[in-house]
């Protein structure tokens, strides 16, 4: 008891020190000038760009970019003769001799500014860095950030010099058990600059939030709320939608917030028909503008409604990794053949895991009329118990709901994954859930949890979490994991919860191309016999509202290392990094075809 009390208050207060920051939500929206690109780079495995020989924080650090002001200086790097790499991008899979590297890397780049041209602020944006970056502009530290998947601006406004100016990142990715995520994992840790980079231009105060959904219960009524970047009160602040012939103007109140609720009734965004609103906030000749859709996500008992009709999640499980040229994915290419697979399946929603992926996949996604489940990696054996990684978890959680939340098509935020049982957990995870459910009551909330027994070939799924999430959703590998594929066929489930079920991971690897008997790992045939024969099992598990099979691709994972087989890729794939469909991906589309039969009746 005394231990959870202690614990409680040192989580409490690590999250108290973290200072906050306005939002700068919808950042494509506004005005900006990419540094993506060609940057130069210097690999620094003893971090001697940072630190002194005594290991002190060097103040003539690689961040100020020195050259030698005579030839008789001695300056031992040069960003202007290293070589370079693609921005975004991560630098396992641009430069050979860092396929493994974990370390530091140093990031250089030059760009010029009008000064003249420059009304109000600007900031420097990154879509994110992993894991952690020390940020230097014309030579001068401005900040650090922590995390690898959620996006971090500074404010540069007084920082930037008329004419050329130069950004200096040192980015580290080595693993420390206390991260979010932790050091195992079963995905590659890409280091790098790996989304984009942007210099935003925002009046001197901004339109800074918004938030746009359905009111509670209600077709009939869009809560609308927004907030400028400073606390002024009795500005003007209008929201339209053309297309419901809606266009309001409030006045912000003392904190520099208006809200409001309207009444319209928005055509429905729903997977069949994923309509978004073209809608406008401006404010003293600030505009930004987004495409928003409506919908409600609610549960009943063991059923998930979608807009108050009952849905069955057709679902894939996807990790940001980019087809066909390998390495972290991002941009809209990327997004669009991932995406562009998971609809030939047949699917209604993507599982995107394990962390918040690239703000243009959620986009894409909810475009193309997907439902999706977002996460954060608080992922196997987080360190329950340090109130530092609690803090990491909260901020990059809430950075996530942040930059997500006007997204209709994300149904679920899941704040962990196959997570051991234990009290410490009890109390990190459930504070997750309820800061989730402060920051947005209008989604669900999951977390992917386990099988935790198996008896007379029924298995239990008994987590103390379940009180805490919407959805009871648990990973589960029968037939590659334990048991055999047939056992499939005669395996049920006993879930003593009165909530909906969700299976977000089954499935087997396989090598595209490498065919034999249905009883061999790593044939297409194993790897289809399990899906065929697991698509029996779930027709018997009660209150089962979807899944997500592990997974649309294969991907790159250190911990896979079977000669020319694995070489280093998880094969659970249904298409391999190629591009090529195995078996398993026709099985999984005829299982959805039916589904989706059913579900039209
Ligand atoms: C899991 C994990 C996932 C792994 C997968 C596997 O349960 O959640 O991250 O990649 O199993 O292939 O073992």
């Amino acid at each position: 008891m005394k231990t959870k009390l202690l614990l409680t208050l040192a989580l409490l207060l690590s999250v108290a020190m973290a200072s906050a920051q306005p939002a700068l939500q919808n950042v494509y929206a506004r005005d900006y000038q990419s540094l993506n690109g060609s940057w130069s780079y210097i690999v620094d495995p003893f971090d001697n760009g940072y630190y002194n020989y005594r290991l002190d924080v060097n103040p003539n650090g690689f961040g100020r970019n020195q050259k030698p002001s005579s030839p008789s200086e001695l300056i031992e790097y040069d960003f202007d003769t290293a070589q370079r790499m693609e921005i975004p991008g991560d630098w396992n899979t641009q430069d050979e001799q860092l396929f493994f590297y974990e370390g530091s890397v140093w990031f250089q780049r030059y760009f010029s500014f009008d000064k003249s041209a420059q009304s109000g602020r600007t900031f420097l944006y990154f879509g994110a860095v992993n894991y952690l970056c020390n940020v230097y502009l014309n030579g001068r530290e401005i900040g650090s950030h922590e995390g690898g998947f959620t996006p971090f601006w500074f404010d540069v406004t007084d920082k930037l010099r008329d004419g050329e100016n130069f950004v200096v990142l040192r980015v580290n990715n080595r693993r420390e058990p206390h991260y979010v995520p932790t050091v195992n994992a079963d995905w590659w840790n890409y280091g790098g600059i790996t989304r984009d980079v942007l210099l935003v231009n925002t009046p001197q105060t901004y339109i800074a939030d918004y938030t746009v959904r359905l009111a509670s219960g209600r077709y009939d009524r869009v809560e609308v709320s927004a907030s400028l970047s400073e606390a002024v009160a009795g500005r003007e602040i209008t929201i339209s939608i053309p297309e419901l012939s809606l266009s309001k103007t409030l006045k912000t109140n003392a904190e520099g917030r208006i809200s409001t609720t309207l009444s319209v009734k928005p055509e429905l965004w729903s997977p069949e028909n994923p309509k978004l609103y073209d809608i406008t906030f401006t404010s003293a000749g600030e505009e930004v503008a987004d495409r928003i859709g409506f919908r409600h996500i609610t549960t009943e008992g063991k059923k998930l409604l979608l807009n108050g009709k009952e849905v069955f999640l057709r679902g894939i499980s996807i990790h940001e990794e980019a087809p066909y040229r390998q390495g972290r994915a991002f941009g809209d290419e990327d997004a669009a053949t991932l995406l562009g697979w998971a609809k030939e399946l047949g699917c209604n929603f993507v599982r995107l895991a394990h962390y918040p992926h690239n703000e243009k996949m959620v986009r894409k996604a909810e475009e193309m009329g997907f439902m999706v489940w977002s996460e954060i990696p608080v992922y196997w054996t987080i360190h329950w118990e340090n109130a530092t990684t609690y803090a990491n978890a909260e901020k990059q959680l809430t950075d996530m709901i942040t930059r997500d939340k006007n997204r209709a098509a994300i149904i679920i935020w899941s704040v962990a994954n196959e997570t051991p049982h234990s009290d410490a957990r009890e109390l990190f995870l459930s504070r997750l859930a309820t800061k989730t459910r402060e920051l947005d009551p209008s989604r669900l909330v999951s977390m992917a949890m386990e099988v935790t027994g198996t008896s007379r070939n029924v298995s239990r799924v008994e987590d103390p979490m379940s009180k805490y999430v919407d959805i009871i959703s648990f990973n589960q590998y029968l037939g590659w994991y334990g048991g055999t594929p047939a056992d499939c066929l005669t395996r049920t489930y006993d879930i003593p919860y009165d909530k909906p079920v969700f299976i977000s991971e089954w499935g087997g690897g396989a090598l595209y191309g490498y065919h034999g008997d249905d009883a061999t790992r790593f044939t297409e045939e194993y790897q289809n016999l399990i899906y065929k024969n697991t698509a029996v099992m779930l027709d018997k598990i009660d209150g089962l509202v979807g899944c997500s099979p592990w997974i649309l691709m294969d991907f790159r994972s250190p911990r896979r290392q079977l000669p020319h087989i694995q070489d280093f890729f998880n094969r659970k794939g249904i298409i391999s990094e190629r591009g090529q469909r195995k078996m398993a991906f026709y099985t999984l589309q005829e299982y959805y075809s039916r589904k989706a039969a059913e579900q039209a009746k």
